[in-house]
């Protein structure tokens, strides 16, 4: 799977605004690898493909999420949002034929985030965050961060995801405490 082949396969699945998103999270990512180094293909494809299954039906993904061995099953336990990113992985294996691991990986965890991140999946989940079309306030204070601290621009992301489902009092995926904490203590 080539970027190009890969564009191609988002933008007939997903709607115009939301490839224009993937495209700034592609350049916002792009960036952040400069900066901070990893494998800026792994990067580039994972950001390309990270938001593959953004409008597949829920229904059809929580079915998966129920006969499969490999997702984890309390995913059906939290908000819908989560399976696009972890059965979006497996969709793009099979429909694309993208067997990096790396890039895999990166794309199964861009919502929450995980512990001990490689620097492949720390961009991807920092620049889908903080990508210019992303104008809440938690975006550019992240932002302000990522320019000198990729692991203090993740933390900031987590920290205020994890607030903002707490003031909507929605669940929170242990994978998004654990991201949260493994970073902090990277900090500290
Ligand atoms: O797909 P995008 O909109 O580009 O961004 P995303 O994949 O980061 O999804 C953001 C959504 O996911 C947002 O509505 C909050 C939700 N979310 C993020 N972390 C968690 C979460 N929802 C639950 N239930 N638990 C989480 O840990
Ligand atoms: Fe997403
Ligand atoms: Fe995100
Ligand atoms: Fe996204």
């Amino acid at each position: 799977m080539n970027e190009s082949k890969a564009l191609h396969a988002v933008e007939s699945a997903l709607k115009r605004k939301r490839f224009e998103h993937t495209v700034r999270v592609v350049e916002t990512a792009t960036e952040l690898q400069k900066q901070y180094g990893g494998n800026l293909n792994v990067i580039r494809l994972a950001a390309i493909l990270h938001d593959y299954a953004k409008y597949r039906p829920i229904a059809e993904m929580q079915n998966r999420v129920k006969e499969s061995d490999s997702l984890p099953n309390n995913l059906l336990d939290y908000g819908d949002e989560l399976l696009h990113a972890f059965v979006g992985a497996e969709y793009v294996k099979e429909e694309l034929q993208v067997t990096n691991k790396q890039v895999l990986s990166a794309i199964t965890y861009h919502t929450t985030g995980k512990k001990n991140m490689s620097k492949e999946e720390m961009i991807v989940f920092l620049a889908d965050y903080i990508e210019p079309g992303r104008t809440f306030q938690g975006a550019e204070l992240a932002r302000e961060a990522a320019k000198t601290s990729l692991e203090r621009g993740c933390m900031l992301a987590l920290k205020q995801t994890i607030a903002h489902l707490v003031s909507k009092e929605r669940s929170i995926y242990p994978d998004t405490f654990k991201a949260y904490n493994s970073l902090i203590t990277t900090l500290e």
